[in-house]
């Protein structure tokens, strides 16, 4: 067991803005450094060797690693880690988790908030009124589109993509999905490739990780496939998505309708997609309440807790997965 009496190992805290849950559990168990970002040239040379752990709040790179000689684990906030170096770390055999499955249900349920008000217009009916619209000029027109008669394509459908399919499928719409490989044991229609998922449904719901693999894959050709009734979401990452493409497919009517959670250059938005007509932007708010960020913080701090005293995290990125922690890992 990690006690207070015991000759505790550091962790840098890499905070881009305060954590106070976080901080407070980690001080219990943990010498701790914080940092506001992650630069190891932030800690102290003096520090440095006998840092073992990392809780980030931010990404990190290859050479961050490298700065801290000692280090065994980081621990990455949000489920998405592709601001995260994770095969170097493997290389390096410094173990990498994340926090899956605390905040599926949360961002489910903004994504569902998302495409309603995206297809209803709530935003700019609640404006119309704010600005006293409603007795000046009478009712908010009524809105061009509707959930009902959707069917709905998920492009993920992982653990948010399948918590999003399940509360569709409460709503009475037909789902079905694109992923590299089909999901065992599920009824939905699979569709090998993104344009024949977009081709069969008017509603697509993007919630892929970022990385390589899907930069830029809801690209002009799928926008066509979904066609002048579409509408696209995209709660996963915004480069996933070729903005420029999508500011074009909406101005010039090729899809209907946008909602957007994620952007390829946060918090910075193009302005070809400030400008774009029928699109509702969030701030990247998909797991941003008290309630699930407090779980996020509080797995960050179980992973690190679980490294060192059962030398098993809960929650390790498939990247890291099968390392194990040094029998000659010792106290600082
Ligand atoms: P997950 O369980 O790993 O699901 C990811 C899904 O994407 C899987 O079904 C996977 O299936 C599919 N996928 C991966 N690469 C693909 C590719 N190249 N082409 C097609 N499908 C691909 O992850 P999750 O927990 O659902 O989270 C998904 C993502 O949501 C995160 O990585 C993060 O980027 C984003 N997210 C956003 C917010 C927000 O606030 N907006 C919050 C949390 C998460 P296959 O492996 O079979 O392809
Ligand atoms: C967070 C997310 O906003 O978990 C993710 O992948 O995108 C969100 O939950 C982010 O990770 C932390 O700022």
């Amino acid at each position: 067991m990690i006690s207070a009496s015991a000759d505790l190992p550091t962790v840098v805290m890499v905070l881009t803005r305060p954590q106070d849950h976080a901080l407070r559990r980690l001080e219990k168990l943990f010498r701790v450094v914080v940092i506001d970002r992650p630069d190891f040239t932030l800690v102290d040379p003096a520090v440095r060797p006998a840092v073992r752990g990392v809780a980030s709040f931010a990404g990190f790179n290859a050479a961050f690693i490298d700065g801290l000689p000692r280090l065994e684990i980081i621990a990455v906030f949000g489920v998405g880690y592709d601001m995260v170096a994770a095969q170097e770390a493997a290389s390096r055999k410094v173990m990498v988790t994340n926090t899956p499955d605390v905040l599926t249900e949360e961002v489910a349920d903004t994504a569902i908030g998302l495409l309603i008000n995206t297809v209803r217009e709530l935003p700019q009916a609640e404006a119309w009124l704010r600005a006293g619209r409603w007795a000046r000029d009478g009712m908010y027109p009524l809105s061009r589109l509707t959930l009902r008669g959707r069917s709905i394509g998920i492009h993920g459908l992982g653990r948010i993509g399948s918590a999003i399919a399940r509360r569709l499928e409460a709503f009475g719409l037909p789902v079905a999905y694109h992923n590299r490989r089909p999901v065992e044991g599920i009824g939905y229609s699979y569709y090998p490739t993104l344009e024949e998922l977009a081709a069969a449904v008017d509603t697509l719901i993007s919630v892929v990780p970022g990385g390589p693999a899907t930069e830029t894959a809801v690209n002009a050709e799928v926008l066509a496939a979904l066609g002048p009734d579409g509408v696209l979401i995209n709660i996963g990452r915004g480069r996933s998505v070729d903005e420029a493409a999508l500011a074009a497919a909406l101005a010039n009517g090729t899809v209907a309708a946008a909602g957007l959670d994620v952007f390829a250059d946060e918090p910075n938005v193009s302005q070809a997609l400030l400008d774009a007509p029928n699109t509702t932007l969030l701030p990247h708010v998909g797991s941003a309440s008290v309630h699930t960020r407090r779980a996020m913080a509080d797995l960050v701090v179980d992973n690190l807790a679980e490294w060192f005293m059962t030398g098993r995290p809960l929650t390790p990125v498939p990247e890291t997965r099968s390392l194990v922690r040094s029998a000659s890992s010792t106290g600082d």
